[in-house]
């Protein structure tokens, strides 16, 4: 076992409402999963699982029939990516709680019942693989690692593991989640919208090595980048502009201050330090505008809110 980057108290608050696996459905999307499905499958039954939707992306490998035999309910996906299928199951499922799972193996239907153990007290709860990260992929690994810090810092959340494939969420919540996303961001799109409109925790789970073909690619690492980026502009642009102003305006003041020493002790005038220095600054104050314009929005927003809450 791993030693947690994650300390307890960041894990959530153990709800007192016990939820059971009858409340929940399992979603799993997959892609020519032919090695990995059965296995997952008949772990779930083993757990008590019963409602289990297989998201098919169109596999040519069997997963589908194999999956059916099993006695899963499979459907097809509409739209692209592993996104696509979770928009598809959104429309399809009738319990109170969702879980998303890979069809690979690397999760275990045991980690559901610690997941539900605290779901009355948030919208979404993220399985944390805190036990086996050695099994993640070392590039994914580093990855993961940069865009859980971003997404701490920008939507000020103590999640560690945001782009786990294990996750629960309130089915009605999840259905208020305007996905656009139409590949793997979509776990990064789902946990910034919960974050900037609800309350989202996690907790630790096991990881286990991957049975057939890996989907994700290192090239989708650059899209959820870019996803996290929009998202936090979207939903937390206070903190994110606020960011950025710091960026600029600390090395601005940095070089100015020294391109006016060196001119004062030395007599030597560095023109072009000066020049970027002064750009910089520009760009800050720009930063620093949308920063204030977003504050007295997210002000007026807070007060509806508050309003609407007391009526
Ligand atoms: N329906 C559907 N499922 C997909 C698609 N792409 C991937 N999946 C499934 O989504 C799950 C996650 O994909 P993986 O390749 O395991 O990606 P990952 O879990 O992020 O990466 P690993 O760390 O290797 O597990 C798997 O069950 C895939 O079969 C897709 O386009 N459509
Ligand atoms: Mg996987």
């Amino acid at each position: 076992m791993t030693s947690s980057p994650i300390s307890p108290t960041q894990y959530s608050r153990r709800a007192t409402e016990v939820i059971g696996p009858d409340s929940v459905t399992v979603v799993i999307p997959v892609l020519n999963e032919h090695e990995g499905i059965g296995i997952v499958l008949d772990d779930l039954r083993k757990e008590g699982f019963e409602n289990i939707l297989v998201v098919d992306g169109y596999s040519t490998d069997g997963t589908q029939s194999i999956a059916e035999r099993k006695g899963a309910t499979v459907i097809s996906q509409q739209g692209t990516g592993k996104a696509g299928a979770i928009r598809t199951a959104i429309d399809v499922v009738r319990t109170p709680y969702l879980v998303v799972m890979d069809g690979d193996g690397t999760y275990r239907a045991v980690d559901i019942h610690r997941l539900l153990t605290y779901a009355p007290s948030h919208d979404e709860i993220i399985g944390a693989r805190t036990n086996g990260r050695q099994h993640i992929p070392r590039f994914n690994r580093i990855g993961n690692r940069l865009i859980s810090t971003l997404f701490k810092l920008l939507f000020d959340q103590p999640i560690s593991d945001v782009l786990s494939g294990m996750y629960l969420i309130k089915t009605e919540k999840l259905r208020e989640v305007e996905i656009t996303s139409t590949s793997f961001d979509v776990e990064v799109e789902i946990a910034s919208s919960i974050a900037a409109s609800g309350s989202i925790s996690q907790v630790p789970i096991g990881y286990f090595p991957r049975v057939g073909k890996q989907k994700l690619r290192p090239s989708h690492g650059g899209r959820i980048l870019g996803t996290l980026f929009w998202m936090a502009n979207y939903y937390n642009p206070v903190l994110f502009y606020g960011i950025i102003l710091s960026f600029a305006a600390i090395p601005a003041a940095v070089i100015l201050l020294w391109t006016v020493y060196e001119a004062v002790f030395f007599g030597v005038w560095h023109g072009t330090y000066a020049l970027f220095a002064i750009m910089l600054f520009l760009f800050a104050t720009q930063a620093a505008a949308v920063t204030m314009i977003s504050l007295l929005v997210k002000r007026s927003e807070n007060r509806i809110m508050r309003r609407l809450r007391s009526k």
